[in-house]
């Protein structure tokens, strides 16, 4: 089977029309107002209110940022904060910059998010939050973890990167707990190049974070307290507008790619593909899959290579563990024996390539490859 002539990567900004951009860009060239809460920031952020069925949100110059003031916002900045190891690097450094520890609870096989019935045995006098992760945009067991936390007083912040559009029991997902961070990386379905937002339940906490994201800044003379720079300047909103508009059709593309990688891969012995969440309304913006080397027949690794060998950059999204990095690697919830679902999932996760601009041939053969890598291992 032959590769593919240009590399397929495992996903890919969908670029708005450039005279679009470019006459948004007239716009900014007359009123020479680059940052610090402009006209496309203001539209931004209304027009996304709208579209997650939100009511209050901050726009931010990344998700990472956007933990960190989130964590600041409640004070979070000694003690303990349980998370998960299967997630992106950026979920516990937030952790380690606010002065925090981060403690490392196991995962649900079936939904790869934390697991709440362990993160009740991790909770000591130290604990002051629980961070999990809506990973590749499955909601967590929201109400186990919101339970949790009313039995012992904690704070929840999701790290919900992967969850723009996602809506769970007919409500945003990321109005959930007491604040969610999107980001809107390149990388991500709704996409600024660099950018996220904090969403929050509340105007006074609104207000603190805007205030916290601009040094502090309440007014040109009052200082509320240490913030930091975190805004989104124009070039970023202009884009984000931009995307906006089309993003069902980005939606409805991945929807049709999910529908035929679930098809095609279904019979293949040693592919699992994670059952779809109940009560939501996905966003499909990754396409993780297990591989089980016994009855598949090659490593996720070798697959990765072979497809690798084929021009398809799919990615081990997330492998190796948070917990196995060398800055974390000796704390007492890292040990390898508390995370045995964590470890073997990280192991022989998969996510292939899905955007809003490949081609369904491409994910036809990609398919392809994915049986004939098995049956050529008989
Ligand atoms: N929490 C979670 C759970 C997250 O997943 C992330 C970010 C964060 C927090 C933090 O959000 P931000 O602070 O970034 O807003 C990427 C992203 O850099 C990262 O944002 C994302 N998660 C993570 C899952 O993926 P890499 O190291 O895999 O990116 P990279 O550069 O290898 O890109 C992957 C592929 O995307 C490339 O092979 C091609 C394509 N690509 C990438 C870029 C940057 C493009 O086509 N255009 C581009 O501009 O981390």
């Amino acid at each position: 089977m032959h590769s593919f002539e240009n590399p397929i990567y495992v996903t890919r900004p969908t670029m708005p029309p450039l005279e679009e951009y470019q006459e948004m860009m007239t716009r900014l060239w007359e009123t020479r107002w680059l940052t610090n809460n402009g006209a496309f920031h203001q539209e931004l952020e209304a027009r996304l209110c709208d579209y997650l069925d939100v009511e209050h949100l901050s726009l931010f110059c990344n998700a990472t940022i956007a933990l960190i003031v989130a964590l600041q916002n409640f004070r979070i900045t000694t003690g303990e904060v349980i998370t998960t190891p299967f997630t992106f690097a950026a979920t516990p450094h937030v952790l380690y910059w606010n002065g925090i520890q981060p403690v490392f609870c196991d995962i649900d096989p079936k939904t790869f998010n934390m697991d709440p019935a362990r993160i009740e045995q991790l909770i000591t006098p130290q604990t002051r939050a629980i961070l999990p992760v809506h990973v590749y945009g499955t909601p967590c067991d929201i109400d186990a973890i919101q339970g949790i936390a009313n039995r012992h007083g904690l704070t929840v912040i999701y790290d919900a990167a992967h969850t723009f559009g996602v809506r769970y029991h007919g409500k945003s997902l990321c109005s959930y707990g007491d604040a969610s961070v999107l980001s809107f990386h390149a990388t991500k379905l709704f996409s600024t190049g660099e950018g996220g937002a904090l969403v929050t339940p509340s105007r006074a906490c609104r207000e603190r974070v805007d205030f916290l994201k601009n040094f502090g800044y309440a007014d040109e003379e009052t200082v509320i307290g240490p913030g930091i720079n975190g805004k989104m300047n124009e070039f970023q909103a202009a884009f984000g507008l931009l995307q906006l508009k089309r993003i069902q059709a980005e939606i409805d593309h991945r929807r049709e790619i999910d529908r035929i990688y679930r098809e095609n891969l279904a019979g293949i012995p040693g592919i699992t593909i994670p059952v779809e969440a109940l009560h939501t309304q996905r966003n499909f913006a990754y396409f993780p899959i297990l591989v089980d080397q016994t009855k598949y027949g090659i490593s996720r690794d070798e697959l990765h290579t072979r497809l690798r060998d084929k021009n398809v950059y799919a990615r081990k999204y997330f492998h190796p563990l948070c917990s196995h990095y060398p800055c974390y690697a000796a704390l007492p919830s890292a040990n390898p024996q508390n995370l045995p679902v964590a470890e073997r999932i990280a192991q022989q996760i998969l996510c292939l390539p899905i955007y809003g601009t490949l081609d369904l041939s491409t994910v036809e053969r990609i398919s392809q490859f994915l049986g004939f890598f098995q049956k050529s291992s008989l």
